[in-house]
This record gives C-alpha cells, structure tokens and sequence, in this order.
C-alpha cells in the first residue's frame, strides 16, 4: 500500500490565534477584463496601517493567480509571493495598492472564485474564493466598500450594489455598504430577466430580477413571489428592511452548493430557484421558497452583521436558518415544518454528532473551513438558537435582536457579541448556555417517573458521549418542554418549559388526582436523545391523544422504530396495535393531510441502523430493508379495502398550485399510492402517469412503478420527455439508483456513471447519482462492497476537478463504524484508497483523516 501521508501535513487553523488584520481597507476598485481562460483583473485598494497592530505583516491572499504588475501609490513594487499569498513592504501612513492579475475562469472546475458554467462567468467567494480573483486579505473581518467596472461582450454584466453606469460591453457597479471579499459576486451572460419591483415599508421602491437563461423565464415567477414575501416578511416580523435600490439573483446549472448570499446579487444553483409545475414537486417548491427567504435573510443576518472568522459561521447561518424555518412555518404550516426539520436533523445531524465527524456548533479548529458548511453549524446551530428563545421567552427575543441589530450593524461578530446582546437584554446569565457553542455531541437524557399522593416527579438525567478531542462534558442548560395527559386523553398540565442546568434533576407537578401520562420535549424543545422506558400502549395514546402535534408524530415514529427493530432482531410480525392506530389516523379527515403522510412515511432505514447500534446489536442493512418491505406489504394489506376511497379522498383536483394544503394533500395521495402499488401491482400509477399535469403527481407515479420493478416504460418515456431539461433529468438519474434492489443499486449507478448525460463536472448531475447510491441504505452497505468501491472510484476520479463537492460527499462513509467488522474493512480499504490518492485535495485529505480517525 502507498503512503497514505500527504508530502506536506495541511495546515490546521485555530480559534484561538485570531489576530485582527493590521490595516484598515477603505475603499476597494475592481476592473475586470473578461475572457475565458485569460480574464485581467485589476485592483485599486486603500490601505490604511492600523495603530498598535497585533500582526503588522502586510500579507494578501491569493490563490491559482498570475502576478502580471502591482504598484504601491503608483510606483512599481515586486512583492514577495509565498505560500498563499504575497508579502509587501510598505509605507507607514495610507497607500494605494494596485495589482493586476491574470486567471482562467474556463479552467476552473472547482466552482470556486472566477467560473464558467454553461457559458456565463459567476463567481462563489464564500468562504475564501475570492484570493482566486486577485491578491486580498480575503478574511470576513476586513470590511469595505466596492467599485467594480466590468468590460465583456456579453448582454448582462453585473455586480454587487446599485448599477453606477453602462455603456456597449461595459458596466460598473458600486455598494456603498462595506461587506467582506466573501460576499463579492460577478456575474456576465446572455442572461435573461423576470422582472419586478417591491416596495419598502419605508416607500423605498426596489428593482427586483431573477436572471436565467434564455428559455427557463417561464421557471421564474414563483421564487419571485417567495422573493416578496420574504421581503415583506422580514419588515413585518424583524423590522428589516432592503437597503439597495436593486435586487438580483441569477441561476447557474453549476454550483457546489444550494446558493449564495453576495450583497444585492444573489447566485443560486438553478435547482434552488427554477420551479414551473410541470418540472418541480411539491417538495421542490417548498425549498426553492425556504432557500430564497434564506438567501434574502442574509442581507442582515450575514451581510450587515457578518462573522469575524470563519469559526464563528453559526453565528450568521444558525440564525439565518432559524429564520428561515421561522418563515416557512408562518407561509405554511408550523407543526409540518417543525416535524420535517426534526426528521432532517435526525437524519443529516445526528450521524455527524455521533461519529467522527462531531464539532460543536462553533468548532475551534479546521484544516478546510469548506469542510465545516455542516448540519451541525447550519441545523444544530438554528436549534440552539430555537432553545435560546425558548429560554427567554419571544418578548425577551425579539428585544435582544433589535439590540443586535442595533449595536452591530456594519461589523464583524462573535459568538460572544451574540450571546451578550442576549445578556444584556434579559439580565440573564448565559455562561452555561454558551457551552451548546463549544461542546460536540448530542446529550442523551433520560427520564424517569414517580407518582405518589397526587404528586408528579420527573427525573432526568443528562449526559453527552465522548466525540473526537472532548472526552468530558460538563451538563448543559436544556429546555424541556413538558405537558400532562389525563389516562382519559385530555390534556391536565398545559405545555410548560423545565429548565434542566444539572447532571441530574428532578421536577414534581403537584395537585394531580391519577397519575398522569407524561408529553416530554414537546415540539422537539431540545436537540438531545430523550431515553426512557415506556410500552407501546403508552405510545400508542400518545399518537391518538397528545395535543402537540409534533409529540403525537413523534409516539408514531417510535412505534415504528420499535416495531421495526422487533422484526430485524426477533423476526417478529409488524405489530398489530401500531398497525390498527396508524389505520385510525390515516382515515381520520379531521387531521391534516400534510400530518397523516408524515405519520405514514416510515423512518428511514439508516435510521433503524442508529436506533439498533444504539441498542447495543449490529445493523444488517439487508434485514432492515426486508423489514421495510415486510411492514409497508402488510400495512397495504391491512389499509386493502380503504386504499381505493383515501386514493379519491385525496387527489386534488383542478389546476396544480404549490400552496401547503394542495402539498399535504398530494404527500398523502402518493404515500397512498405507494401502498396501493403493492397490491394492484401499478395499475394505479400506470392511470396516474398517464394522466398527471404536474411533476409531483408524474414523480411520485414514476417512484412507485419502479419501486415494483414495473416501470421501465414509464422511465423511458419520462427520459424522452425530459431529457433537455437538466433539472429534470437530475430526477430521473436518481430515481433509478434510489428505486434499485440492494443487490443492483451499485450495477445501476455504475451504469449510469456511463450514461451520456452524465456529466461529473456538474455537482448536481454527481450529486443525484452518487448522493442517490449512498442514500439507498441497503443498497450502498450490500455487503459485496460494490457500493463502497463504485463512491469511492467516483470521488477520487472527482477529486481533482472539485474537492469541495468530493469532500462532502465523504460523509456517506462517517456512520462505517456501527457496521459489522466485514464491512468496516471493507470501508477502510476505500478510505485508505483514497487517501494514499497523489495530490488528493486538502478538504477530501481532512474528511477521510477525519472518518478514519474518530
Ligand atoms: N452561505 C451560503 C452557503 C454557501 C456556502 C459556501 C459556498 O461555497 C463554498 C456556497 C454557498 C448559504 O448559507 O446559503
Ligand atoms: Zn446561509
């Protein structure tokens, strides 16, 4: 075997060196001359030293760049070019730095910096782009405002900030806000515009543009009504207002991520933006929605107020998604979005928190700060700000924001200015909440119960398993939100919130005639592991009687937890009572569509893998996919002579429109046919593919089909029908790898690697396959290991091309360790294939060294 060590051990950043960059940056000039492999780019930058600077090294970043000339107010000067960057000698009172630079946007594959996609330049900065385009202290804590000048042929040239001028091949923009490099963005294209306008609350009028290419204007205008809502939304329910005269966003096809905040311009994968009915789901629209409301909640959670180094991201986008979801629940429904999150953290956050990728919310060291664009900085980071409010209270809240806004605009923060704000707001002592920031892991807390003489004790016990480098936790403040059921199902306590700040603690509820049924961590008030010993009768009146409607989900999905991990461990039968309750809910009327297709969409079979390597016994990922089909054969079976009525029942009819009820409806109708499927062997979803006007209702028609091995017509007539539409065929690709049997999923991906739309270059195209195969659990883990080499292969044969996207799809292989021994060897020998890989990146070297490590 190679030597798996790379020449030269990456660098590793910490938290704990910050030093604040020795010169103030007044005003900052860009001149681009584009061209696709040799675009100039000018600078202008004023410098000015600071007084008693902690590092007075005049040092510029920058990456992948030719040095053509720099000038120190207007003389020649030859800085020195090292690793990263350049040094400079250079005067002790304020100067002007320009520099010139030659670089290859058409060679760029990283989709970092400068880039071509499909004939447009763009560019992503976010986190340290920019030292691709020229020579910067690319740190979020230099702030300045920017001019730049565009010169190229194509028809839209256009940049941060308000447009200043234009003329034949050129355009110049100004932002008169002082925003870090990260948020630098360029865009130029033969672009086409949905045009609109937004007026402020204060009368200011705004020109709004969603630019795309020519032929996807039709795709436009529902992420322009997200756009205003998420406008208006943010004036009515954080007081803050746009504060540019003009608003774009433009979609690229490629993007290593969902989208980017850039001042005043917007890029977004062209997924996270392009809706029509006729080529999106229900799904779809609801996150085009959130990402837009996302992106826009930035201008002041990110942009205004930005983070003063990387390890401080949570800061922007823990809030940033708090918001967000706090939208979402207010356009839609707030106990569908709160359940759909938590089901995403259990998912995305959980397996990070518990293996060997764990870092707190704010990490304090990386070696590739792209590496750190996580659930646990983006998810966990949004629900320690949910606790944080709980724990205040929305009064509290909403006071300790507008002093936020009001003590930090136009800076760049900490954790620290955060929590203190809050501080100062509530008189509220803090120290013991700020350790949600600085520790990793999920708390497990258990529960325990005693009832005597009317009185209610709650016991809990709190504690948080050891994750890479933090042996030890000290005990955390945890929000508990707690209410009593009466044996008879009303409710006798109302929701109240238990602060639990010890390793162990008990509350008692006093005057209570019976003893009562406990509704514990109500809307999921935590992001902890609540542990405690309960039967499934219990759970089951919970399901039928809890009046918070994420508890009642949450009885429902444990019954389904335990029922499956009682089939895999004891080959027992899907159990009848679970069964019969889930029969009752799914004809109940009075209940929310959205709810009743959540409780009936089953928790995921990586899941059932955590829940039984939790337990002590080892997941084997074939049994827990047979288990999977022997529950939804049998449910089918059982919910046989009402299938057809809740199929009617549920079908919307009239024109497809977006909105939460017609999605719940339509969520419900495709678990329905998913059933149905099983029994009818597709003669349903043949009708329904026939007939469908919209992609949610032809998808989910195509899923179930395939799903029984009796869709190959309708794939290929899907295929023809959408082979030109890129974000279409992203389906279709997936579709096929998710829908394989565990013994072909790998044989079909592999396949389709070989296919002649797919396009490694394009992170959604690698994403959809790859990110498809690692998804199918039973699929990935087959234990020939074809899953693991075929993702393995792929992201080596990626690496090199773009190791941002390679790097975080690593993360399929950080749960290797609740496998059986066979199979951990198997994973190792592709990790360490990919680390001995010669000039692996650095972001893929820290993940695999990670994975292999923890
Ligand atoms: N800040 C963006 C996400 C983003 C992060 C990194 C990127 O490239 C490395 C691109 C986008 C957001 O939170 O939406
Ligand atoms: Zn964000």
């Amino acid at each position: 075997m190679k030597d798996a060590a790379p020449t030269t051990a990456p660098e590793t950043f910490y938290l704990k060196d910050y030093k604040p960059f020795g010169f103030e940056v007044e005003a900052v000039e860009l001149t681009f001359k584009l061209a696709p492999n040799s675009t100039r780019v000018l600078s202008k930058i004023r410098f000015a030293p600071k007084e008693n600077a902690a590092d007075p090294r005049f040092f510029l970043h920058g990456e992948a760049l030719k040095l053509i000339s720099a000038k120190i107010d207007g003389a020649p000067v030859t800085p020195e070019l090292i690793a990263g960057g350049l040094i400079c000698d250079t005067p002790d009172t304020p100067f002007t730095w320009e520099a010139e630079v030659e670089i290859d946007p058409a060679a760029n594959t990283a989709l970092e910096g400068l880039y071509m996609s499909s004939g447009m330049y763009c560019t992503q900065c976010e986190a340290e782009g920019f030292r691709k385009i020229t020579y910067y202290p690319d740190r979020p804590d230099v702030m300045s405002t920017f001019s730049v000048r565009i010169e190229g042929n194509e028809k839209v040239l256009l940049s941060n900030g308000n447009p200043t001028g234009s003329g034949d091949g050129w355009a110049e923009w100004h932002d008169p806000w002082p925003k870090p490099a990260y948020l630098f963005a360029l865009v130029a294209g033969d672009l086409v515009n949905h045009p609109d306008s937004f007026t402020t609350r204060s009368g200011k009028d705004v020109e709004l543009n969603i630019w795309v290419r020519p032929g996807d204007e039709g795709k436009c205008a529902f992420g322009m009504e997200a756009l205003k809502k998420s406008m208006k939304w943010d004036e009515d329910v954080y007081g803050r207002e746009y504060d540019l005269d003009i608003f774009n966003i433009v979609a690229v096809d490629d993007f290593n991520m969902g989208a980017m905040e850039n001042k005043g311009l917007n890029i977004f994968n062209s997924s996270c933006v392009l809706a029509s009915p006729e080529t999106s789901t229900d799904a779809n629209f609801e996150r085009i929605e959130a990402i837009i409301a996302h992106e826009y909640f930035h201008n002041w959670t990110g942009n205004r107020i930005t983070c003063r180094d990387w390890f401080q991201l949570c800061l922007k986008e823990g809030l940033t998604v708090f918001r967000d979801a706090q939208f979402t629940a207010d356009m839609r429904s707030e106990p569908v979005k709160r359940i759909e999150d938590v089901i995403a953290l259990r998912a995305r956050q959980f397996p990070e928190d518990n293996g060997p990728l764990a870092h707190p919310p704010r990490p304090e060291q990386f070696q590739e700060i792209n590496n750190f664009y996580t659930a646990t900085v983006y998810e966990k980071g949004a629900e320690v700000i949910g606790m944080l409010k709980r724990l205040v209270g929305d009064e509290n809240y909403a006071a300790a924001l507008d002093l936020y806004f009001d003590r930090h605009d136009g800076q760049a923060c900490t954790i620290e200015d955060w929590l203190k704000v809050f501080e100062d707001a509530t008189g509220r002592d803090l120290s013991q909440f700020k350790l949600w920031y600085s520790q990793a892991g999920t708390p497990q807390v258990q529960v325990s119960e005693d009832y005597a003489d009317g009185h209610y004790t709650l016991t809990f016990e709190q504690s948080t398993p050891p994750t890479p480098g933090q042996p030890d936790k000290a005990p955390r403040v945890i929000p508990i939100a707690v209410g009593l059921l009466s044996p008879n199902g009303g409710e006798v306590r109302a929701t109240e919130v238990l602060e639990l700040t010890e390793a162990k603690q008990s509350f008692t509820f006093d005057g209570l005639a019976t003893k009562p049924v406990p509704s514990i961590l109500r809307e999921f008030s935590a992001p902890v592991i609540l542990e405690r010993e309960t039967t499934n009768a219990e759970r089951a009146f919970l399901l039928a009687h809890d009046t918070d409607p994420f508890n009642r989900w949450e009885a429902g999905n444990a019954l389904a937890t335990e029922t499956r991990v009682s089939m895999v461990t004891e080959g027992a039968a899907p159990d009848g009572a679970y069964l019969d309750a889930l029969e009752k809910l799914v004809r109940d009327d009075t209940l929310d569509p959205a709810f009743r297709a959540l409780v009936l969409s089953p928790p995921s079979q990586s899941e059932i893998a955590q829940s039984l390597h939790n337990r002590g016994v080892t997941p084997d990922p074939q049994k827990i996919y047979d288990a999977a089909e022997t529950f939804a054969q049998t449910l089918a079976q059982q919910l046989e002579t009402s299938l057809p009525r809740l199929y009617a029942a549920t079908t919307v009819d009239g024109p497809y429109q977006p909105d939460a009820h017609g999605a719940g409806l339509r969520a419900l109708n495709g678990r329905i046919l998913s059933l149905l499927t099983r029994l009818d062997g597709g003669e349903q979803a043949a009708r329904q593919y026939q007939a469908a006007d919209n992609m949610t209702q032809q998808y989910a028609a195509l899923a179930s089909l395939m799903k029984a091995e009796n869709g190959e017509s309708q794939s290929q007539a899907f295929f023809d029908q959408w082979q030109s539409d890129r974000l279409v065929m992203d389906k279709w690709f997936a579709l096929q790898v998710a829908c394989a049997a565990p013994d072909a999923a790998a044989g079909v991906a592999s396949d389709l690697t070989g296919h002649a739309l797919f396009d490694m270059k394009n992170p959604n195209r690698f994403r959809a396959v790859m990110g498809a195969l690692a998804g199918n659990h039973a699929g990935f883990h087959h234990v020939s290991g074809a899953g693991y080499q075929l993702l393995a292969k792929n992201l080596i044969a990626l690496d090199s091309l773009n190791p941002q996207t390679t790097a975080r799809m690593c993360a399929a292989f950080q749960t290797w360790k609740r496998y059986d021994s066979a199979r951990q060897a198997l994973i190792r020998v592709e990790l360490e294939r990919i680390l001995a890989t010669e000039g692996l990146s650095r972001d893929t070297h820290e993940m695999v060294s990670r994975i292999l490590q923890g």
